[in-house]
């Protein structure tokens, strides 16, 4: 029987950014370093088969640093923790190295140092997202305030409306933010900030490359995992961007082929944080079932490369 055509435009950039390689590479070294267990404290980044896979090599992952036993080395996720954190690895005298992106580590920098300027900050992120954790964990407690919505900047209480500055979370939507900055600089004239916010290049260039994908397919697949904000950006800029399918899947096994009948272009990307195995994965799936003309749909190059900490390069 013969398969259906189908062109299967693939977004470019797509998966893994900078911050993402380092951090996982940091688990990997620390391993071959201090051998298992090696303990990380939460997913290092947000993908179940890069947790799986690190796990099978002796890492062990815990929501806690009270989790973590004093005598073996911890690793902090990409996303970023509160300050309270290391000084409570340092206070136990633990071996730990911060996987942080350094991009997410600027932004608790420009908090601080708005601080000391005696600025209240407002961070732009979702509550209970471990990035917003950390980055609002930077500052005593009540010294950030969070806004989600463009409607709760109408409804936040600040110290003086006159001495306030914003931070964002790194992997927000690029236009939802644009939204509620204008309304932050309605209601705060005097508000200071990032020349335009904290949204990270990787962001910013995975939503770039859906738009540009959107309007040319019947669907658009996002491959990431449910509790990764990025991939979950990713879908919802497929759908405002004229794709009304626009799904995320963790790998193949959840293509709802149904929902698929009758396609003749799909869109393809990956959320910062699945690997490129499970985007080839789907695509077989694809091929098994049509006959697939892959086009690439590069909206940007990306050459950005973090080093991993100098404790880690050293030999043992
Ligand atoms: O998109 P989120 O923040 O949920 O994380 P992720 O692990 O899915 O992707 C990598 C992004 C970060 C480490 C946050 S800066
Ligand atoms: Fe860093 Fe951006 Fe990747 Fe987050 S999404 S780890 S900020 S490069």
């Amino acid at each position: 029987m013969t398969k259906p055509a189908l062109t299967l435009y693939l977004a470019a950039p797509r998966g893994f950014c900078a911050g993402v390689d380092r951090a996982i590479k940091i688990v990997e070294m620390a391993l071959e370093k201090w051998g298992a267990p090696v303990y990380v404290r939460h997913e290092i980044v947000h993908n179940k088969f890069v947790v799986d896979s690190l796990r099978e090599k002796g890492a062990v992952f815990v929501e806690e640093l009270s989790d973590c036993p004093d005598d073996r080395p911890v690793i902090f996720s990409a996303h970023g923790v509160p300050k309270l954190v290391p000084a409570e690895a340092e206070r136990r005298n633990m071996v730990y190295v911060d996987a942080t992106c350094p991009l997410v580590s600027k932004v608790h920098i420009e908090a601080e140092r708005h601080s000391e300027n005696g600025l209240q900050i407002i961070m732009i992120g979702h509550a209970g997202h471990p990035e917003t954790i950390g980055t609002m964990g930077q500052l005593p407690d009540g010294e950030v305030l969070l806004v989600e919505t463009e409607a709760d900047v109408e409804t936040i209480e600040v110290r003086d409306p006159s001495k306030l500055a914003f931070v964002t979370q790194t992997t927000l939507s690029v236009d939802d933010t644009i939204g509620i900055v204008a309304a932050l600089k309605a209601r705060f004239p005097e508000i200071v900030g990032p020349h335009k916010e904290d949204i990270c290049y990787a962001t910013t260039n995975r939503q770039e490359a859906v738009k540009e994908v959107a309007p040319k397919v019947d669907a658009i697949l996002v491959v990431g995992a449910p509790n990764s904000s990025n991939s979950r950006r990713l879908v919802e800029v497929g759908a405002k961007n004229g794709c009304a399918y626009s799904q995320l899947v963790q790998r193949a096994e959840d293509i709802d082929w149904r929902a698929l009948e009758g396609i003749r272009a799909i869109g393809i990307t990956a959320g910062a944080s699945a690997p490129e195995v499970l985007v080839n994965e789907v695509i077989d799936a694809f091929r098994d079932r049509f006959d697939v003309t892959v086009e690439i749909v590069e909206t940007a190059v990306e050459r950005v490369n973090f080093k991993v900490p100098r404790v880690l390069r050293e030999t043992a």
